[in-house]
């Protein structure tokens, strides 16, 4: 079997299966943000191909070599619906939903990081470099790391790591930084989770560490270095441009505008449908604004694309439940014949779409209770080519710490965020221009191959 010299790890392929057999690239943030990487390297890419029980042999797509990993039901169920995100995700998300520890969940991670782990010691040459994706495999550098030593392992974590206070509950709490800790370099979205990931080290194995750097001993009396540190992560930017420039995408824009009714101001909130996103605290913002007779309908539609979203979890199951009340509520007690409060549409759309949206909005609300960083921001702002809009962004999104000109927001704070929103619809045109300026600077400067890149080269220098 051909071995590759860069070898990418995560859950998923960066493929979806057609209903005939057939392969199309996935949509959603990771993807989108390594496959220019990839189309560059020629490397191979070890995942899931997010159908259970689905035995494939290794196959190549659009300069890829796919190495798909077989899971049964019970292990999506305890691996991937459980312990990944029935456990980690709420737990690293400051506990918004409550995280259950659940024994066999553990154990089926357990297994599956190891499988991970051989697959991608088989697809790596002598001396390669691997590149292990999020949370759902936290154990894999270590892993590798015995299995292979030859190899330079970086680890990326696109969610947040959370306060020591916090990530303590965790039972296995020692096996996951012990996983973490076998890679070169351990990349975070933010300077203060790369601080919580350093400091729970420290408390745990009382290990030093110095700026960024964490001194590993080893079996045999000598130590090896570790560096925990941010590493921003962002979008194709000029993809974005590109979409925004053409005609028939700003044809479209117009005509969603109008469909809405031609509304004063058009909101927007794009996320896939999760607890942490804070889309209840918006619509309650929101429901109160209209109520208050504040806004009207004829002022303002919210638009709300809920992407579907591990639909088979229960604190999914219950949010939608809650959410879709909410909307129905508002929309009955707000809505005209000729007009709408919120657009809530519980689908996901085509790229295209999703910018014609963009330019369709005037104020974009990114209002997550916690989010590792939020590509939507970051998208919205690179699709401004006009210089207008407004972006509300959460204080707790990792976006937070590069979009300074953003009107910032605490989601918890209802008034404040009431107070925003107002702000942000009543902004006059310069002021937005300069704002959205400034915020597209650091987009356009910053993109995702400036990330790559400097992850990339970081683990480079480590290794060296
Ligand atoms: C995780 C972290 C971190 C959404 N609906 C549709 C659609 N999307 C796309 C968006 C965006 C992506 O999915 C979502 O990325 P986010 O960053 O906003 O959030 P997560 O999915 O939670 O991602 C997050 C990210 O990893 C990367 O490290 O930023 O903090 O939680 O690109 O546009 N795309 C299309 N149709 C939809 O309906 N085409």
């Amino acid at each position: 079997m051909s071995q590759a010299d860069f070898v990418v790890v995560a859950n998923r392929l960066p493929v979806d299966r057609d209903d005939d057999g057939g392969w199309r690239r996935s949509p959603g943030g990771l993807v989108t943000a390594l496959e220019p990487v990839m189309r560059k390297a020629e490397g191979a890419w070890v995942g899931w191909a997010g159908k259970p029980g689905l035995d494939l042999e290794p196959f190549d797509f659009e300069g890829t070599h796919l190495v798909p990993i077989t899971l049964s039901a019970e292990e999506i169920q305890n691996y991937y619906e459980g312990f990944s995100n029935d456990t980690i995700w709420p737990l690293y998300h400051d506990v918004i939903a409550a995280p259950r520890y659940r024994r066999v969940w553990w154990d089926a991670y357990v297994d599956v990081n190891r499988r991970f782990a051989e697959a991608s010691a088989d697809a790596a040459a002598e001396g390669a470099t691997v590149w292990v994706q999020d949370y759902q495999l936290q154990l894999v550098p270590a892993m590798l790391r015995s299995m292979r030593p030859d190899l330079t392992i970086g680890y990326f974590h696109h969610i947040p790591f959370p306060a020591y206070g916090l990530f303590s509950q965790l039972p296995w709490r020692r096996q996951v930084l012990e996983g973490l800790l076998g890679a070169d370099v351990v990349g975070f979205q933010r300077v203060a989770d790369a601080g919580n990931f350093a400091r729970a080290v420290r408390r745990q194995f009382h290990y030093t560490t110095k700026a960024s750097g964490i001194t590993v001993p080893l079996e045999d009396g000598s130590t090896r270095n570790a560096l925990a540190k941010a590493f921003p992560i962002s979008i194709d930017a000029e993809s974005y441009i590109e979409l925004a420039q053409r005609p028939e995408i700003q044809a479209r824009a117009k005509e969603i505008r109008e469909s809405l009714g031609n509304p004063k101001t058009v909101m927007l909130g794009v996320d896939r449908l999760d607890y942490t996103k804070g889309i209840r605290h918006r619509l309650k913002a929101f429901g109160e604004l209209l109520q208050d007779g504040k806004l009207s309908v004829e002022d303002a539609t919210l638009v709300q694309v809920a992407s579907p979203s591990r639909e088979r979890v229960e604190a999914y199951i219950q949010l939608r439940d809650e959410i879709e009340l909410t909307v129905g509520r508002i929309n009955g007690d707000f809505d005209t014949m000729d007009h709408t409060a919120i657009r809530y549409l519980h689908q996901a759309f085509p790229r295209e779409e999703m910018v014609a949206l963009y330019l369709a909005a005037d104020v974009m609300l990114v209002t997550a209770l916690r989010d590792g960083m939020n590509l939507v921001a970051k998208e919205y702002v690179a699709s401004r080519i006009d210089n207008r809009g407004v972006l509300l962004l959460s204080e707790f999104a990792g976006a937070a710490d590069e979009l300074g000109s953003a009107i910032r927001i605490n989601p918890h704070d209802i008034g404040g965020m009431k107070d925003a929103i107002m702000r942000a619809i009543e902004m006059p045109g310069a002021e937005q221009g300069r704002r959205m300026r400034s915020l597209r600077r650091r987009v356009l400067e910053h993109d995702v191959s400036d990330w790559s890149k400097s992850f990339l080269e970081a683990l480079a220098t480590a290794k060296r």
